[in-house]
């Protein structure tokens, strides 16, 4: 029994800076707001926060607890952008469910490629439970 035959969506969880922007809301199109995002991966959700040293009124504590943006991930999907969707690279595209979709990037490749290895395996065992 490998270690992965135990994986559970428990089990993953992750914390990071990602930039980060909303492409679509209810099936809409919305302008980008590219951002550093303090992003927070724990029980099969997906939160997006202000970053605290980006954030204009200065760090505060509230903003690492309280989600600007929630994203369940049971029925949602990832994948990697297609290179019309953004002129970045490393670019991950997310699609929730309600018609929401954001992207998240990093300039570096091994943090964006842990992060699409942890939310297609989150979603992936949100599947069959
Ligand atoms: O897909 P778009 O519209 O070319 O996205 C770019 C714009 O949102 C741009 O802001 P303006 O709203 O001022 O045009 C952003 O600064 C760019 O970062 C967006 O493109 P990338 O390729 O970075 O996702």
């Amino acid at each position: 029994n490998s270690p992965e035959t135990h994986q559970n969506v428990q089990n993953l969880e992750k914390a990071g800076i990602l930039n980060k922007t909303k492409v679509s809301e209810n099936g809409k199109k919305v302008r980008k707001n590219w951002a550093p995002t303090w992003t927070v991966l724990y029980g099969g959700v997906l939160t997006f926060h202000k970053d605290p040293k980006s954030a204009a009124t200065g760090a505060s504590k509230t903003n690492q607890i309280v989600p600007e943006v929630t994203v369940e991930l049971r029925g949602a999907a990832v994948s990697w952008a297609l290179k019309e969707k953004s002129s970045k690279k490393n670019v991950i595209e997310l699609k929730g469910k309600n018609g929401v979709e954001f992207l998240i990037q990093s300039d570096t490749e091994s943090i964006i490629s842990d992060w699409h290895k942890v939310l297609t395996d989150t979603i992936r065992q949100l599947e069959y439970q």
